[in-house]
C-alpha cells in the first residue's frame, strides 16, 4: 500500500432495518480496496437531530487507507447508493448516511467535501462513538456540551461475536 492515512467515517441510518444496514455498511467499508478497517464502535441509538422519523442508529469507524479523500468519499457514496439512499430533501430520513468526519489531520473545504465534518462537534451521535474508539480525538468540553442529546450504546446489538468482521477487528 502506498502512503496511508487514518480516516474516520460516521454512519447513520433511520429507515428500514437500520442496525442491519449499518452493520452491512461497516462490512462493506472493511472490503474497500487499499483500505483496512482499524476500529468500529458499537452501534448507538439516537433521537433525530435537525431531522425527522424514527430514532437513528449511528456508529463511527476508523480505517487506514491509501485512497485520497475524494476517492474515499466516492466509495462511501457508492455504499450509500447500494443501500437505497435517496435524497428528497436535506436532512431527510435516510436508509444510510456515510460522512467522512476526519481524514488524517487534513483540512479540506469545498462544497463536495468539507473535512473535518463541519457539524461533528455539535453531535453526540458522532462524539460518543468516536470517543469509544479514539478518545484522544474527542474534546471533553465538546462532549459535555452535547450531553443533553439522547444517545445510548446498544450493547445487545453490537456486531455479532461470530462474524468475520468481528474476528477481523477483534471485538
Ligand atoms: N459533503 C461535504 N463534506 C462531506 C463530508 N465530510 N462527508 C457533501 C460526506 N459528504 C460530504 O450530503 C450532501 C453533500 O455533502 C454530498 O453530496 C457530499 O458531497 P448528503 O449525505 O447527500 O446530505 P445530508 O445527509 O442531508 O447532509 P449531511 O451533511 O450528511 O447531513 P448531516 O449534517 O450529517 O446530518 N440525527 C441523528 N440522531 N443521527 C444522524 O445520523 N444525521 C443527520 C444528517 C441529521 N440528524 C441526525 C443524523
Ligand atoms: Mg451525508
Amino acid at each position: 500500500m502506498r502512503e496511508t492515512v487514518v480516516a474516520t467515517v460516521g454512519l447513520g441510518a433511520n429507515l428500514g432495518d437500520a442496525s442491519a444496514t449499518v452493520r452491512a455498511a461497516i462490512a462493506a467499508i472493511a472490503t474497500l480496496a487499499n483500505t483496512e478497517l482499524l476500529r468500529a464502535s458499537h452501534l448507538y441509538a439516537s433521537a433525530p437531530i435537525d431531522s425527522s422519523g424514527p430514532d437513528y442508529i449511528n456508529a463511527v469507524v476508523q480505517v487506514r487507507t491509501a485512497l485520497s479523500a475524494p476517492a474515499l468519499l466516492a466509495e462511501l457514496q457508492t455504499i450509500e447508493r447500494a443501500a437505497g439512499r435517496e435524497r428528497p430533501y436535506r436532512n431527510a430520513p435516510r436508509t444510510l448516511d456515510l460522512d467522512l468526519l476526519l481524514y488524517g489531520d487534513a483540512h479540506i473545504s469545498s462544497p463536495a467535501l468539507t473535512v473535518p465534518h463541519p457539524r461533528m462537534q455539535q453531535r453526540a451521535f458522532v462524539l460518543l462513538p468516536l470517543a469509544e474508539i479514539a478518545p484522544t480525538l474527542v474534546d471533553a468540553a465538546a462532549l459535555a456540551a452535547v450531553q443533553d442529546q439522547a444517545v445510548h450504546a446498544l450493547g445487545s446489538q453490537k456486531l455479532g461475536s461470530d462474524s468475520n468482521l468481528s474476528r477481523q477487528i477483534g471485538i
